[in-house]
């Protein structure tokens, strides 16, 4: 219904957006309000207002995507993905290449393209983080290293951005149900489904209504950091299972 959102008159770009966080994410900002600018490589799955294709890999596909968005007042940063959880001395540079594309050089990319070409004040920067950005758990080295490394840049572009009506946020979640874990052990349902056995995992939902929460308020106030937990989980590698 126009007219009653808190993010009328808002744009908002979301990347990843055609499944899991980023489209729930989508979903609720358009609810709200905002315009919705859905990017992902697979643009048919995305159901936002524009829906854009777009490959955060690659910088071609994101100076065109920010160049047909135009101006926006929100970026939400959900492209991302982790492959295998195996010990270290058994992952390949391809796999970490593609891990690294997306995770940090994507998210860094399309940052950077939106600063400066069309970011408006005031103006936020949602990154997707992860618990795997606070604590190392074993047999996920490269996703780990890539979430450390989304936090280290959140971190330094509050920094940087002060004194802008820009704000940043970084929202770190643990177990999220989503396609996340179907991707990151290459199709295997079964093996994805393990992940959350026993437990209770947040949604998709549960994550985005974070990143609403931060958007939502006064825009003097900033959300530096939200980090989300399943009851179920304490840490990086600490999950209780439950008797089925
Ligand atoms: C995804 C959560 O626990 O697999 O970011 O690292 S976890």
């Amino acid at each position: 219904m126009p007219g009653v959102g808190k993010l009328d008159g808002k744009v908002a770009i979301v990347t990843g957006a055609s499944s899991g966080i980023g489209a729930a994410t989508a979903r609720m900002l358009a609810e709200e309000g905002a315009r919705v600018i859905g990017g992902a490589r697979r643009v048919d799955r995305v159901t936002t207002e524009v829906a854009l294709e777009l490959d955060v890999t690659d910088p071609a596909s994101c100076e065109a995507f920010v160049a047909a968005a135009g101006p926006c007042n929100i970026l939400v940063n959900g492209a991302g993905l982790g492959l295998g959880r195996d010990p270290f001395v058994e992952s390949t540079e391809e796999d970490e290449r593609r891990v690294f594309e997306t995770n940090v050089n994507g998210l860094v990319r399309m940052t950077r393209l939106v600063l400066q070409k069309s970011m408006q004040e005031p103006g936020h920067i949602v990154n997707l983080g992860s618990i795997a950005g606070r604590w190392a758990y074993p047999n996920g080295a490269t996703y780990v290293t890539s979430k450390f490394a989304v936090r280290g840049f959140t971190r330094a572009l509050r920094e940087d951005l002060l004194g802008q009506d820009i704000r940043v946020t970084t929202v770190d979640s643990g177990l999220v149900e989503t396609e996340f874990s179907v991707v990151r052990f290459r199709g295997d349902v079964e093996k994805a489904k393990s992940v959350y056995a026993g437990t209770r995992p947040l949604s998709a939902d549960d994550v985005a209504d974070a990143i609403m929460y931060a958007v939502t308020r006064p825009e003097h106030v900033v959300v530096d950091e939200m980090v989300l937990m399943s009851i179920d989980q304490s840490s990086g590698a600490r999950i209780h299972r439950r008797e089925s």
